[in-house]
């Protein structure tokens, strides 16, 4: 998977995806992330990407040129004109079975938009999924770029290792995950379940299961709903 993130701060994304997991992938070649500076494709002697709204009102917005000149330039570097994701409130609430969805492809672009946007005649000429991280209001794109490149990212194949993909399979039941503890049995009086030291396989499977179900009809009751739905017999 080849990841290239249009952006105003090119480091923000390659300082925090060459670490940990997707920078050992990265590292280990199983996937690419480049950065590319949307300022570079500034025909602006001052190197101006943004410019004031037509119409009047608060902010500046992006200026079209740069960020579809960006992407022709991605576009001829790899011969294909890939999916353009462009990181905005105003898009699709972003989940777990979008990335399933997105870890199929081959090259991804992702667009990072700052100030009070894009000029929209850029957008409509090179956006093909608008996609927002959850309602609040980040101040530019990266991190929700970032977001969404970390989570498609170990969906693709030799991005995790056996132990890390293993862990995988619990949230895809559509449950919360159980607590989980590790040495030492005892710390500072707080005890270690029981029915964890006591080797049994099946108990320990149930006490787990009953967990995620308690966790996710408190902290997830429309998550629970649905896994009723799908289980009535569980229903507690
Ligand atoms: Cl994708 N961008 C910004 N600026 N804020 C957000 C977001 C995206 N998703 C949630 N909040």
């Amino acid at each position: 998977m080849n990841f290239h993130v249009m952006t105003l701060f090119p480091d923000m994304i390659t300082d925090g995806l060459n670490t940990s997991i997707t920078g050992r992938a990265i590292k280990a070649g199983v996937m690419s992330v480049t950065a590319h500076d949307i300022r570079d494709y500034s025909n602006d002697k001052h190197l101006k990407v943004d410019d004031y709204p037509y119409g009047g009102g608060a902010g500046m917005v992006m200026r079209a040129a740069p960020v579809c000149d960006c992407y022709e330039d991605i576009v001829r570097s790899i011969g294909k004109r890939p999916r353009v994701i462009y990181m905005t409130p105003q898009g699709y609430t972003f989940t777990q079975s979008m990335a399933e969805e997105l870890a199929q492809e081959d090259n991804l672009v992702i667009l990072c938009g700052h100030y009070e946007g894009i000029d929209e005649r850029a957008l409509e000429n090179i956006v093909t999924d608008y996609v927002s991280i959850g309602d609040y209001v980040l101040t530019g794109g990266e991190l929700p770029a970032m977001v969404v490149i970390d989570t498609v990212s170990r969906l693709v194949p030799g991005v995790l290792n056996n132990e890390e993909s293993a862990e995988t399979e619990s949230f895809s039941d559509g449950l919360l995950e159980y607590p989980q503890y590790t040495r030492p049995a005892d710390y500072n009086g707080k005890a270690v379940p029981e029915v964890l030291l006591s080797g049994h396989h099946a108990n320990i499977e149930k006490w787990r299961h009953e967990k995620s179900l308690e966790r996710t009809k408190k902290f997830r009751p429309d998550l629970y709903e649905a896994y009723i739905k799908e289980h009535p017999e569980e229903s507690r």
